[in-house]
């Protein structure tokens, strides 16, 4: 059903471009030490984050900084007020500079505007994010959730929602993403199915992704107030 939706697109970026790309990960990446990745209590073991992750997002000229709110109970709204900024750099000019030509691509596909990224690095066999659904409280209306793979081949499976009674438990498409592919999700594919980057010993070379979202919540540090826009374009 994904194949036939033309969910994983190849050879996204021209091979020029491909390469610029790959050369300013590597230098974005370049001090962020796997060592030093935040680790957490998980049952009662202590464990680490099993990928790397830096946000950043296109500012409004008004001082506005599209917001991800990754959490979920007192969230549900993108009208509950937004208390402290969250982890999200505003792009500067060189970054924007290299990214444009991604972001009109993706733009013209979506037909919303694309303001917020999340740059991961996955590093050993073990690294992974598990099973989920995009948060929707931040994402524009309709919205396409994108992600570009860049460097080594990892396992990317969309799969049914175990809570969802309503579609095959047993549902669930693999794909080995390779360099340069792009995965495209739809609004209704993410409200319905699941995605994940699946721990595989046979995949353990670096690879990066782009998620490239649209974000309707924009919140401004200083002033500490909150807007919420129409990503249509
Ligand atoms: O690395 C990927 O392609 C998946 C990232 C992801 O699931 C997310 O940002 O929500």
């Amino acid at each position: 059903m994904f194949e036939e939706r033309k969910t994983r697109r190849s050879n996204f970026l021209p091979p020029d471009l491909l390469e610029m790309v790959r050369d300013k990960l590597d230098e974005l990446y370049a001090e962020v030490r796997v060592e030093d990745r935040p680790t957490f209590l998980s049952r009662g073991k202590v464990a680490m984050n099993r990928r790397d992750a830096l946000w950043y997002a296109i500012p409004t000229s008004d001082g506005f900084l599209p917001h991800y709110r990754a959490s979920t109970a007192s969230y549900g709204s993108p009208h509950i007020k937004i208390k402290k900024a969250d982890d999200t750099k505003a792009m500067d000019n060189n970054m924007l500079e290299w990214m444009q030509p991604i972001i009109d691509r993706l733009e013209q596909i979506s037909g919303h505007k694309i303001n917020h990224f999340v740059f991961h690095r996955y590093v050993g066999y073990e690294d992974k994010i598990g099973a989920h659904h995009d948060k929707t409280q931040d994402l524009g209306d309709g919205s396409t959730i994108f992600s570009l793979s860049i460097g080594n081949p990892r396992r990317f499976d969309i799969l049914a929602d175990t809570k969802d009674k309503w579609i095959e438990k047993n549902e669930r498409e693999t794909f080995i993403v390779k360099d340069n592919d792009l995965i495209c999700m739809p609004w209704d594919i993410n409200q319905v199915y699941r995605h994940t980057i699946v721990p595989c010993k046979k995949y353990s070379g670096v690879r990066y992704s782009i998620t490239a979202r649209s974000k309707c919540t924009l919140y401004n540090k200083e002033s500490k107030e909150q807007k919420i826009i129409n990503t249509k374009l």
